[in-house]
């Protein structure tokens, strides 16, 4: 059975149970404790959460999700990174009962696996799964119950926390080797037996010290991988000898010349299965919206594309650029089910493009620098983690090439010690944060149980403030103090620095005391709670010091241009587009502003212009910038924006641009819009299905893009030998001289000769009042280029009537072509060639000017060109 059957089939089954379709979120999710969209479940949170209302009590959905804890296995016959979920959910509608009955309903029935080769497991005492899965028939030497460790929904979570809804679940597994000898009863054996779907009965709110009160309404959240169960289900290895990677592999052998054996395990077999997996999650990642840099999202699609790029140069031998041969596959395949792809290919591809150009570059600088570092290195000499660390954190070289250039010289790499600077580096950067799906924050709760109040925040109005160190952050726990080269999250009892939310990013800053200071490259809340999150530099800090913490005032300001030119395109695209825009996700950085909203179709250029018009018209008028906070009640009375997923106090800030916009919203702003500069649109994208997204820049940086393109036009035209004002008019004569060549170069080559148009043009005769060209142009490759040649002849000859014949691929093949002044008189091609090809033991016809036909009887075709031309004779009057 094909993926894209099991994925109609699955929602088209809960549909019949009364579940609503919903498309697929983006791959990135709003949902601040993550960075990707790592389970089906992850849009629904808000409505598990009673925080918003489902459009229907019952939902089903096949998501796109990414999962790159295990990136480092790619490459083994049973990991991916981008995959895809089938889930249903249910919130307060249908439970446990159906939840089992359903899966094995559709399992058995629907997709008909064989009940014999599926085991299930249930969470240790939930007698009432036990009762419903006998009630199934599943027999109870299949039934097998573990602790909260793999049987709870989020693993752990009685213990650990987080304080949220939370149920125990039941797996259902899949025997992958059937042809050996039954496991014993009671015995379980990893290897054989594969996870395919996971119910989970989403029943409890669990509170402090893990007590567990059952939820008003119960729920239930399910996700059965398709790749998964596309291998099962086929009785296949696994997912890559699936429908699902058959054409990336099939492409990637025809681009390679090498051979995918999906048997043998060795270096190119995995290089084959991790290049197809990277270039599919990139492909779905550029898709969504995210471009390769060194934070965050950006950070793991760029790790993900340089891991393609490097397989596929070392070890399926690419010597040149190979990933946008590959993606265009990809997206065919997938765009009918995600037009996201589809609509963004351009982009993908650009990006793909670019990203390669560049780290191809990187390798070659960094072999150069690496081979320098080796210098003079004996085999069994070992390379510092640190070397390795900064190869690939400053020259962005990866370890694995690292290790491969040291590995020729006998060299190993101290790995331990560059994983443990990795792990450092991306809790940094964020990518750390999708290690765990709704990680406990223990650290909140001694902070709160030791007292401590909420950290106050008296950044809108200060830069700078003192502030008393509450709690140290290292290595996920709670410690007295930090020293130098410490990488650690500050909590201060008092705080200028503005912490993520609402889309805006963390300040970063500086805190100094008389012992110590610290770089903040980040500042993050959790529970009240600020963490500045960085690395000491001098000295040591300790709870309980005083710091002086001053935040980057150039970046807030960046960041505030951005923040306020937000609103006013939020505005400013409600008046374009209409009211139903709505803010969907936005990024407020320093260096530019991401903001996704829906509205079903592609903007056109003329409305982007008109918005982006809008924006710095607003920018000019120097609106004031007003900030109130209001009972929510008043805020909404004025009229205020809410935004979708947003949670909102009894009171609430309320940000005032002139009488133009009026939004809740809790970031910092200019004073003025003018401040802003200028506003500069740089793209527009689809985020997800029904969501569009824009990206735009202002300040310094739109100024730095406008001049850039303003270089970039006067280099192109000065290439060009002309002016930016004339380059449109040069580049069309350019390209209508091109096709001419194209054109003429098509005719010589097709025609073999360039004499033969000459030729035939000579050739022409009086018939009646027709110049008539007659020919059997034996030494023409195909009907196309008798067709081309008829063209030219006719183009040359201005009036009159074109008659060529050929023999080929064993059949007889006919044009005839005849110009507008002899179709008026009557003469009609389409007609003559009728007759013609009869006499060939053929048929055909066309249009008055031109036809075309065939016929079987090669030996026939000098009469059939004569019968053509007596035909014309009789209408000419010869
Ligand atoms: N949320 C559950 C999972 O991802 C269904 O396993």
């Amino acid at each position: 059975m094909l993926a894209s059957e099991i994925r109609r089939r699955y929602l088209e089954f809960f549909e019949s149970k009364g579940s609503l379709r919903t498309p697929s979120d983006s791959l990135v999710t709003s949902d601040p404790t993550l960075l990707f969209t790592v389970a089906g479940m992850v849009p629904m949170v808000p409505y598990f959460l009673g925080e918003q209302t489902p459009p229907r009590a019952s939902l089903t959905s096949v998501q796109k999700c990414l999962r790159t804890v295990d990136i480092d296995d790619i490459g083994d016959t049973s990991h991916c990174t981008f995959f895809e979920m089938l889930g249903n959910f249910s919130f307060g509608d249908y439970f446990k009962k159906e939840a089992i009955a359903w899966a094995c309903e559709f399992l058995f029935e629907v997709l008909k696996l064989d009940v014999e080769r599926v085991r299930v497991t249930i969470y240790k005492d939930d007698e009432e799964a036990f009762a419903l899965w006998r009630a199934s028939g599943m027999p109870e030497r299949k039934i097998f119950r573990n602790d909260q460790d793999a049987n709870y929904w989020p693993a752990n979570v009685i213990s650990d926390g987080p304080n949220t809804a939370c149920g125990p679940c039941s797996e259902i597994f899949y025997d992958t080797q059937p042809s050996l000898p039954p496991t014993p009863d009671g015995v379980w054996d990893d290897k054989r037996w594969l996870e395919i779907w996971n119910l989970v009965f989403t029943q409890f709110s669990r509170q402090d010290g893990g007590v567990l009160i059952p939820l008003p309404k119960k729920n239930i959240d399910t996700g059965m991988g398709l790749e998964r169960t596309a291998a099962v289900l086929m009785d296949l290895r696994g997912p890559y000898e699936t429908d699902l990677f058959a054409p990336t592999l099939a492409r990637l052998q025809e681009l390679s010349g090498k051979k995918y054996t999906s048997t043998d395990d060795g270096v190119l077999d995995i290089a084959f299965r991790r290049v197809a997996d990277h270039v599919r999650s990139t492909t779905f990642l550029l898709g969504d919206g995210v471009t390769p840099s060194n934070e965050k999202h950006g950070y793991v699609l760029r790790r993900i594309m340089r891991r393609a790029i490097a397989a596929g140069r070392n070890v399926l031998g690419f010597e040149k650029p190979f990933m946008t041969d590959v993606i265009p596959t990809i997206v065919e395949q997938y765009k009918e089910y995600y037009p996201e792809v589809g609509e963004n290919k351009d982009k993908i591809l650009r990006y793909a493009a670019s990203e390669e150009e560049q780290f191809r570059r990187t390798l070659a600088e960094g072999t150069e620098l690496l081979e320098g570092i080796l210098k003079g290195s004996k085999p069994g000499d070992t390379l510092s983690g640190d070397d390795a660390f900064k190869l690939f954190t400053t020259h962005g070289f990866p370890v694995e090439m690292t290790a491969e250039v040291a590995r020729e010289r006998g060299v190993g790499i101290d790995r331990a010690r560059y994983l443990a600077l990795i792990d450092e580096h991306s809790e940094i950067s964020g990518a750390g944060k999708t290690k765990e799906v709704m990680k406990a924050n223990v650290a909140v709760q001694l902070l709160r149980s030791a007292g401590n109040p909420d950290t106050l925040f008296v950044g809108y109005s200060e830069e700078v403030a003192s502030g008393k160190i509450v709690g140290i952050l290292k290595d996920g726990a709670l410690t007295e103090s930090a020293a130098s080269g410490d990488r650690v999250q500050i909590v201060l009892d008092q705080t200028p620095f503005y912490a993520e939310s609402g889309g805006q990013v963390g300040d970063s800053g500086w805190l100094t005391s008389d012992g110590g200071a610290f770089d903040v490259v980040d500042t993050q809340k959790e529970s009240g709670y600020w963490f500045h999150v960085g690395t000491v530099t001098s000295g040591g800090l300790k709870v309980g010091d005083t710091v002086n913490a001053r935040i980057d005032g150039a970046r807030r300001d960046a960041i505030k241009r951005n923040h306020t030119a937000t609103h006013l395109l939020h505005k400013a695209l409600q008046q374009v587009l209409g009211s139903h825009v709505q803010q969907r996700g936005s990024l407020v950085a320093p260096d530019r502003l991401r903001f996704d909203f829906t509205h079903d179709s592609a903007i056109s250029d003329a409305n982007l212009r008109e918005v982006e018009g809008l924006v710095n018209e607003k920018i000019l008028d120097d609106l004031p910038v007003q900030i109130f906070e209001k009972p929510i009640a008043d805020a909404k009375k004025m009229g205020a924006m809410m935004l979708f997923g947003e949670k909102y106090g009894d009171v609430v800030r309320v940000v005032q641009t002139g009488d133009y916009s009026l939004e809740f919203c809790g970031g910092t702003h200019l004073k003025h819009t003018s401040q802003a500069g200028l506003f500069k649109i740089t793209s527009e994208s689809s985020s997800s299905s029904g969501v569009r997204r824009i990206e735009a820049l202002t300040g310094k940086q739109a100024l730095m893009r406008t001049l850039d393109q303003e270089r970039i036009l006067s280099d192109v035209a000065s290439t060009l030998k002309t002016t930016p004002l004339l380059l449109l008019n040069s580049v069309e004569k350019l390209q209508a001289q091109l096709r001419d060549r194209e054109r003429e170069l098509t005719v010589l080559q097709r025609a073999g000769t360039g004499n033969l148009v000459e030729e035939l043009v000579g050739s022409a005769r009086q018939v009646g009042f027709a110049q008539v060209v007659n020919h059997q142009a034996v030494s023409v490759a195909d009907a196309d280029a008798l067709r081309m040649l008829a063209d030219e002849v006719l183009n040359r000859l201005k009036s009159g009537v074109v008659i060529l014949g050929a023999p080929a691929d064993g059949r007889v093949s006919l044009a005839i072509k005849v110009s507008k002044d002899l179709v008026d008189k009557g003469v009609h091609a389409g007609n003559i060639i009728r007759e013609a090809a009869k006499v060939a033991g053929g048929g055909g016809g066309g249009r008055p000017d031109f036809a075309t036909a065939g016929g079987k009887d090669v030996s026939k075709l000098a009469d059939a060109l004569a019968t053509a031309e007596r035909l014309v004779a009789e209408i000419c009057g010869a």
